[in-house]
């Protein structure tokens, strides 16, 4: 079955059979370059600015230092900063896409820039749900590449698993990701699915897909993205799983503690 479509190219019945199936798909040219080009220029031009604007918002902005010059590693306020920049991203053509292949309305929960560059850290198995915490899971996230990304070089690497599978996660030993699944013997002996992403392109994923990625190669050059995540309205948080999530991060904060001895 396919499991990358071009934007416009396959109606909604299709994608979300895919969907469902394999908990990922990737849609090319779902932007246009210029625009992905545009957004790169100003955040690569405005890179100080926007660090010194957001320096006392610790949880909002995370900064990492590379050869001695410093990156936005994560920022979660990229609407607040520039409104006019970004409300491209979004646009009904994506509000459409996640209510059709998440069968729900939904609402935007979190719109964020990430970064990936070479040296950054491998990103351990994990489902998103396990850090949502929603009773049904009914969640689903957009990543568009603002650049050329690729799973050998340090992009999102996807297991093939159908919808609504959920596994037992526990602390993870890496930092900025502070859960992994528990048992490795649930997940890697399926399928990869490795997108091969232009800029413009995206992957759509269900908080249930289970995804990783490899440490960036020293030769690799910086990535991108825009992540949006968006909500089913009727889904709720389960009860206790911020009081769970809170000693998760703790016991992920101790291990990293020890290895850095
Ligand atoms: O680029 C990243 O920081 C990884 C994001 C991720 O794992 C996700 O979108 O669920």
């Amino acid at each position: 079955m396919e499991q990358v479509f071009s934007y416009g190219s396959a109606n909604s019945e299709k994608l979300r059979h895919s969907f469902n199936e394999f908990s990922v798909i990737q849609i090319n040219n779902i932007f246009p370059d210029q625009f992905c080009k545009e957004v790169v220029d100003h955040i690569e031009d405005n890179e100080s600015k926007i660090i010194e604007q957001y320096k006392n918002d610790k949880r909002g902005l995370v900064v990492e230092e590379v050869n001695k010059a410093r990156y936005i590693k994560y920022f979660d306020k990229p609407l607040t900063y520039n409104f006019n920049l970004f409300k491209g991203f979004i646009s009904s053509k994506i509000l459409k896409l996640s209510s059709d292949l998440l069968g729900e309305e939904v609402y935007l929960n979190a719109f964020e820039l990430h970064s990936r560059y070479a040296h950054a850290s491998e990103i351990p198995a994990h489902q998103d749900n396990a850090y949502f915490g929603l009773k049904s899971a009914k969640s689903i996230t957009f990543y568009i590449s603002l650049n050329e990304q690729y799973g050998n070089k340090g992009g999102l690497i996807y297991y093939k698993i159908p919808i609504s599978t959920t596994m037992e996660h526990s602390a993870s030993e890496k930092p900025g990701f502070s859960l992994t699944i528990k048992n490795k013997s649930d997940y890697e002996k399926l399928d990869l699915f490795n997108p091969q992403l232009g800029a413009g392109d995206c992957t759509i994923h269900h908080s249930t897909s289970i995804h990783f990625a490899k440490q960036v190669p020293r030769n690799a050059g910086r990535v991108l993205v825009v992540r949006l995540s968006f909500h089913a309205i009727m889904d709720s948080v389960k009860d206790g799983h911020s009081e769970w999530y809170r000693k998760m991060v703790e016991l992920n904060r101790n291990k990293l503690h020890k290895s850095s001895f």
